[in-house]
């Protein structure tokens, strides 16, 4: 699947908040986010891609549009974080967008940072946690090794991942125009298949402090990190 900029704004930002059973989460989240972008003067809209959440999320986010500029899109019978951001994506009306979760780990008053970055002529603005300044809260030695482990590996099999600290992140503003967004259906980590279609895009890092979860489960499970192999593999040698 490949996506084109169709015509859009550009005088704003469209963030991407791909959701499952962020019910608590996303309360929290929109009226944080869209208070600091407006407290900058940012135009933007927040499309949320959610999976269907038994926990109520998107009812929550909808209740959200009545005083927030969201647009909630609820996919039926689908499960998986790569396809929803494409989605999400396809929905989008202006020529800048930011993908973060919509757990809080992503702190909201980085997206002005990332923005900017856009502004100034980045063509992929990626939010590090492991650029000087950037970092991780509340991870064990395990997830810390794992997480080093997985982005060796991008490093090894795919070489247009070199260009940031960290093609694992979740957290990441693009020019849609600079940009193909290509993407199998499956897999978790969407922001490698865009480095990997984008050779030519300027890529930049922003650092920034990845949070604790506090509300809501992990969707991190050993399908996703077996998703991640096929995905670089399939990656490596196409
Ligand atoms: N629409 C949709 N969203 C998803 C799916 N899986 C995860 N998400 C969302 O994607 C974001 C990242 O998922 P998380 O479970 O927080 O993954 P993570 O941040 O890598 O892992 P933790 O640090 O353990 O929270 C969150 O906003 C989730 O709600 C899915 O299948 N569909
Ligand atoms: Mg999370």
């Amino acid at each position: 699947m490949t996506i084109r900029a169709p015509l859009c704004r550009s005088d704003c930002i469209s963030i991407v908040l791909p959701t499952y059973n962020e019910a608590a989460n996303v309360k929290l989240m929109i009226p944080l986010l869209s208070k600091i972008l407006s407290s900058r003067g940012i135009i933007h809209e927040i499309v949320v891609v959610d999976d269907d959440s038994p926990d109520g999320t998107a009812e929550v986010a909808k209740a959200l549009s009545v005083e927030y500029p969201v647009k909630v899109i609820v996919r039926r019978g689908v499960r998986g974080l790569a396809s929803a951001v494409i989605r999400g994506f396809k929905e989008t009306s202006c020529s800048y967008v930011v993908v973060m979760d919509a757990d809080l780990q992503h702190p909201p008053h980085v997206v002005p940072r990332i923005f900017n970055a856009l502004l100034r002529g980045c063509d992929i603005v990626v939010a590090s946690r492991y650029a000087r300044g950037g970092g991780v809260e509340g991870w064990g030695k395990l997830r810390l090794v794992e997480s080093r482990a997985a982005t060796s590996l991008a490093y090894m099999l795919i070489r247009e991942s070199r260009r940031t600290t960290d093609p694992m992140s979740g957290f990441f503003g693009c020019r849609k125009e600079a940009v193909v967004v290509k993407g199998a259906a499956r897999g978790f980590k969407i922001l490698l298949e865009i480095l990997h279609a984008n050779p030519q895009a300027k890529v930049c890092d922003v650092p920034y402090l990845f949070r604790a979860r506090m509300h809501g489960k992990s969707k991190l499970g050993l399908n996703t990190i077996l998703d991640y192999l096929a995905q670089l593999v399939l990656r490596a040698f196409t």
